[in-house]
């Protein structure tokens, strides 16, 4: 069973003027979509694994690194563009408001572990907001890694390869990671994933 590219949650350009259209031109219409060409390409046709049951089965295998690194960058890059929203970003609400000041004492405190995250991951990888046997945690991974098969459950990402953010903030990543947070963040998608 072929996977297909997953819809975008919203148009190309409504991330505007934080993400712009050109950047998700690629991002999601090229980097995206090949990593889904990719991985219906080293698959059979006959496997009807999910991409997380594919995730968990390959994961740590060096022989199926090629398998892994595909399946996980389809399911992280979905998993980013739910993270986003046009009109996102500024303080959390709801659930995961609460749980952020129980778990880090303070939603400043998030912010900050959050961009250390993500400044401190050399080269490609993510920062993520995960809850780990209760508790909320800042992770960062590197390339396709994904916290999924750490038996942790995300609840957001942010994407930190130099092509999520080299057309609109150049070598900026510290910019970049201060929009997100700013204007870009989706908390009613971190409060369904908290459930
Ligand atoms: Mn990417």
């Amino acid at each position: 069973m072929a996977f297909e590219l997953p819809p975008l949650p919203y148009a190309k350009d409504a991330l505007a003027p934080h993400i712009s259209e050109n950047t998700l031109d690629f991002h999601y219409g090229k980097h995206h979509n090949a990593y889904v060409t990719n991985l219906n390409g080293l698959l059979d046709d006959a496997d009807s694994r999910s991409l997380e049951e594919i995730m968990k089965d390959t994961a740590g295998d060096a022989s199926k690194a090629g398998v892994f690194n595909n399946a996980a960058q389809v399911w992280n890059h979905t998993f980013y563009w739910h993270s986003m929203k046009p009109n996102g970003g500024g303080k959390p609400t709801g659930a995961i408001a609460d749980k952020i000041n129980e778990d880090f004492g303070s939603y400043e405190k998030f912010a900050e572990e959050f961009k250390t995250a993500g400044a401190t991951q050399f080269g490609s990888g993510w920062a993520w907001l995960v809850l780990d046997g209760g508790k909320l945690k800042v992770t960062k991974t590197p390339n396709a890694a994904c916290p999924l098969t750490d038996g942790a459950k995300p609840l957001l990402t942010m994407d930190v390869w130099e092509h999520a953010y080299y057309l609109d903030y150049q070598n900026a990543r510290p910019k970049y990671m201060e929009t997100f947070l700013e204007s870009l963040v989706n908390w009613d998608f971190a409060n369904e994933n908290l459930g």
